[in-house]
């Protein structure tokens, strides 16, 4: 009777632990200093620069080690870089990864390894991974809501220019699905309005020119720009330049980011309205991780706010934009 029974138990065990394995994150201990993980998705604009500057600082300021990785824009790079930092045993990883599906997997490689993932800047497709059981949480910015008040200003703003081009951000990355939805979903319910081409730039300044020139050329009624962020945004004021357009007159520029050079094209009337999307995520992330080691729970999200620079305010806001 006894065998039995105790061989019952200990399956019971094993199943028990097995299941709360698979569903529990992993602890963190309170040290005083941590060797943790950075894995930047690329380094091509002020925006990352100004993140990963971020980091660093905060890093030093506590006296802890950063292992940091550039995956240079390829998002097969950046899981080779997370599984190397699994490997070096990190205490834990910040991961802003670049595209929303790709990364699900290094995430459970490293809560199976005992490591717990912070996601930083950028979400992974909840489908495939929840927060709370793969990852501690998402911090940053409500990109749907970036996208909505991008739209929001243009429907009050527009003066009468009602056809737009669309330059989207990284396809597959968690801001370009979530700026577009909340832009094109309030564009919808104005039927005035027309989104005559939408296309990715990639987040790139280049990129973004060269896509705006040949959509501009295809579109010549188009007289609305919304960018996903400041460098296409940029990038398209040099493709209307380059058409003989005036930015910000014959075609309004629209984006999302707020660094210095997007700024100061608001004060000098070649771009019309930024939304704010705030890289210093170094004092909240690390704050973040020290809580979590205290034990302390987390919601699946948390959000930053976001300030916007218009024609009215910007020159006022310029010395406090990255
Ligand atoms: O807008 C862009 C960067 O993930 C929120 O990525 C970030 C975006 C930011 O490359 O400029």
């Amino acid at each position: 009777m006894k065998k039995p029974a105790t061989i019952g138990m200990l399956a019971l065990a094993l199943v028990t632990g097995s299941v709360l394995a698979q569903t529990m994150l992993p602890k963190l201990a309170v040290k005083k200093t941590y060797k943790v993980g950075f894995a930047q998705t690329e380094s091509n604009n002020p925006w990352r620069l100004a993140e990963t500057k971020s980091m660093q600082d905060e890093a030093k300021k506590l006296g802890y080690q950063l292992v940091y990785t550039d995956a240079a824009g390829s998002t097969a790079k950046q899981v080779a870089d997370v599984r190397s930092m699994i490997a070096q045993k990190v205490d834990a990883i910040f991961l802003p990864p670049r595209e929303d599906k790709p990364l699900a997997p290094v995430v459970a490689e490293a809560r199976k390894a005992g490591i717990p993932v912070i996601l930083i800047d950028r979400n992974i497709d909840p489908k495939l991974s929840k927060a709370g059981t793969d990852y501690v949480t998402f911090i940053g910015s409500n990109f749907i809501m970036q996208g909505q008040r991008v739209a929001d200003w243009l429907v009050k703003n527009a003066g009468g220019k009602t056809n737009i081009i669309e330059l989207e951000g990284t396809t597959g990355s968690s801001p370009a699905n979530d700026r577009k939805k909340g832009f094109d979903d309030v564009i919808a319910k104005n039927p005035k309005f027309k989104i005559v081409a939408s296309q990715t730039g990639d987040f790139s300044r280049d990129k973004g020119r060269q896509v705006a020139e040949t959509l501009l050329q295809a579109h010549p009624e188009a007289n609305v720009i919304y960018a996903h962020n400041d460098e296409m945004a940029i990038g398209a004021v040099s493709a209307l330049q380059a058409a003989g357009k005036t930015p910000g007159k014959d075609v309004l520029v629209l984006s999302i980011d707020g660094g210095k050079e997007a700024v100061q094209m608001v004060v000098d009337g070649k771009i019309n309205y930024v939304v704010e999307s705030n890289p210093r995520f170094g004092p909240v992330a690390f704050k973040t991780l020290q809580d979590y080691a205290a034990g302390k729970k987390f919601p699946a999200k948390v959000v930053l706010s976001d300030r916007d620079y218009n024609p009215e305010n910007a020159k006022e806001g310029l010395p406090g934009a990255y």
